[in-house]
């Protein structure tokens, strides 16, 4: 790992505080997506706009929810470090750590195909169900690992036993929808007042032992996220996003999320960073919210 000098939301960084629950990662690393590679960039993009927050010195309170966490919860371990020529084995291996001394990743991308090398790390989990939240499913049938094959490939592993995915409208080759739509673990989420329901039949169906969390940033809608390569319009408000969020840490163990394709080079006004942020922060509030009300 590298340590960064600025931590996400003035957190304090790995090592220093006792035993944190969260640790945020950074993984810069915008693999072969050939629309543009700023992505890379989103991790220290995120963590100089959450400097606004003061972690270092309050607790983190959410006046919306009530939550309230210790501060102590959150650690920022850094960025991994990416050997060259292998950095999907180093995405693996630092996960795995994390996962193995019981904490939750919350990890800022890099494109949508670091979600790969990090759901192999999830060994010691069983059956977990993956919520994409995601404008396009990201299903070619094609093994290289790319931000537009990344669901593909994770529908291969054993321990997904299902993807939901949320906020799915782009304009994409039929072709590849219908092949999403046959494999019997990708399911989409038609309607976003079906989501309880939704969530409910799952949990009685597959009875995960966790929940992850993929946030591509092009699910929000571009007048909060314009800082993406595929915006496309009609995409999710803040607010349903956080609902959605509080629907799944009330139901599920939380195991880990990630928040990818923010391009800096594309942002406007922050927007896209700020989005990014609160969601994150919401994770954190919500993971602990509802962290000994489960099961
Ligand atoms: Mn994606």
């Amino acid at each position: 790992m590298e340590l960064v000098k600025k931590t996400f939301g003035r957190f304090p960084a790995s090592g220093k505080s006792g035993n944190p629950r969260i640790m945020i990662v950074g993984i810069h690393w915008a693999g072969k997506n050939f629309r543009s590679s700023g992505q890379k960039d989103a991790p220290d993009y995120l963590r100089d706009y959450s400097q606004r927050y003061f972690f270092d010195r309050v607790d983190p309170f959410d006046a919306g929810t009530g939550a309230k966490i210790s501060r102590e919860r959150v650690a920022d371990m850094g960025n991994i470090r990416l050997r060259s020529g292998k950095p999907s084995a180093a995405i693996t291996d630092e996960i795995k750590k994390i996962i193995g001394n019981d904490a939750v990743p919350l990890i800022m991308g890099g494109d949508h195909s670091i979600s790969y090398p990090v759901l192999r790390s999830y060994e010691k989990f069983k059956r977990i169900i993956l919520i994409n939240f995601d404008a396009h499913l990201d299903y070619k049938e094609e093994d290289e690992i790319r931000g537009d094959t990344v669901m593909y490939n994770i529908s291969k592993l054993d321990n997904v036993a299902c993807i939901l995915n949320i906020g799915t409208r782009g304009v994409v080759a039929e072709k590849h929808f219908k092949l999403a739509k046959r494999n019997r673990k990708i399911k989409i989420l038609a309607r976003l007042e079906n989501i309880d329901k939704t969530l409910a039949e799952l949990a009685k169906k597959i009875r995960p032992d966790g929940v992850y969390i993929s946030l591509d940033i092009d699910a929000l809608d571009p007048s909060i996220a314009p800082g993406t390569a595929y915006a496309e319009p009609g995409g999710l408000t803040y607010g349903q996003v956080k609902m959605i969020m509080e629907s799944i840490a009330k139901k599920f163990k939380m195991i880990g999320m990630d928040v990818v394709e923010v391009n800096p080079a594309l942002d406007f006004g922050n927007l896209t960073a700020g989005s990014a942020v609160r969601v994150m922060m919401d994770f954190i509030f919500m993971e602990s919210k509802y962290e000994k009300s489960r099961h």
